[in-house]
């Protein structure tokens, strides 16, 4: 991936998650250099700036959702922004924001796609599964809920939102570092076959061979996307998240993984979501991630400068 076009879309919303806070993740990702940091390694950078939808209400579920109405809104909102950044042929990074809005990012990427003939490969990293349906949900929350969304268990209203349902397979997607799985939820992610590598497999196999099975199947015709929960990282580097799960990647593996994302040369698209920087300290979870990204971006150490 040569000097690639990025496109940073803020979409400031907490509107899916259980904590308030996430609505201010774009301007601590932009505080931490998000675009200047990407553009000394080579990357041409615009920064679209905010989507503007509807405020949070804060009000409890209704038949098992919270907020969907305005959950729906906000997903229309990223998918239109972030198709037609595919379409200009630029890689589209989606501030977030919760991670409800994966269902908005990953079903426009689905729709790009479909449209150029491309293959999709989806990495989840998180310490969620978010597989979660209003029915196996303990707490209404949609950003526990976009990966069942994409793969057609959800709201008409909301899986229709890429045109076409589901938006994507299950065998499309590879989650890594999950270890917070609730109990239906996880009957469910069994049944539909989704491939997990949570972090009992890192502990015994390693990031390394994790990632090198997650990432097997890319070729060159390939578009990856990385949807990157924050809350993936462990909790003692990365506090500022709103779920928190002790027992996550260390900062070298967190680099050993976006490393290896970056070597493929294949990603088109990614979501860095569910930072909260109201839980965060000096915004140093908000300078890991954009630290990460700079990885995922093709920093490299001297082995490989
Ligand atoms: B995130 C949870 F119950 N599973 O559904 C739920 F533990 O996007 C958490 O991964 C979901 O941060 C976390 O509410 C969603 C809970
Ligand atoms: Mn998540
Ligand atoms: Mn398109
Ligand atoms: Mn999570």
């Amino acid at each position: 991936m040569q000097h690639p076009l990025v496109s940073l879309i803020g979409a400031p919303t907490d509107i899916g998650a259980g904590a308030r806070g996430a609505s201010m993740g774009p301007e601590a990702l932009r505080v931490a250099n998000i675009g200047p940091i990407l553009e000394s390694h080579g990357v041409d950078v615009v920064d679209r700036g905010n989507l503007s939808g509807p405020a949070n209400p804060w009000q409890p579920p209704v038949n098992g959702y919270r907020h969907l109405p305005e959950v729906v809104a906000w997903n229309r909102l990223v998918h239109e922004a972030v198709h037609a950044e595919l379409a200009l042929g630029r890689l589209p990074i989606l501030l977030g924001g919760d991670h409800c809005l994966g269902l908005g990012s990953i079903s426009a990427v689905a729709r790009h796609c479909r449209e150029t003939g491309k293959k999709l490969r989806v990495l989840w990293l998180d310490a969620h599964a978010d597989f979660n349906t209003n029915e196996l949900t303990p707490s209404g929350n949609i950003h526990g809920m976009p990966v069942a969304c994409l793969c057609g268990h959800g709201p008409r209203e909301l899986i229709e939102i890429g045109g076409q349902v589901p938006a994507i397979h299950p065998r499309w997607i590879r989650q890594i570092g999950i270890r917070s799985v609730d109990p239906g939820e996880k009957r469910f992610v069994h049944q539909a076959g989704l491939e997990v590598f949570d972090m009992r497999y890192i502990d015994e196999m390693g990031m390394r061979h994790a990632m090198e099975l997650a990432l097997a199947t890319l070729d060159a015709n390939t578009h990856l996307h990385v949807s990157f929960d924050v809350d993936f990282l462990d909790p003692d580097i990365a506090p500022g998240v709103g779920t928190t799960v002790p027992g996550g990647p260390t900062y070298r593996e967190a680099q050993l993984c976006m490393e290896m994302i970056a070597d493929t040369g294949r990603l088109g698209s990614l979501d860095v979501v569910e930072l909260n920087p109201a839980l965060d300290l000096r915004n140093k979870t908000a300078e890991l991630a954009v630290d990460l990204i700079e990885s995922l971006f093709g920093k490299s150490t001297l082995m490989r400068a």
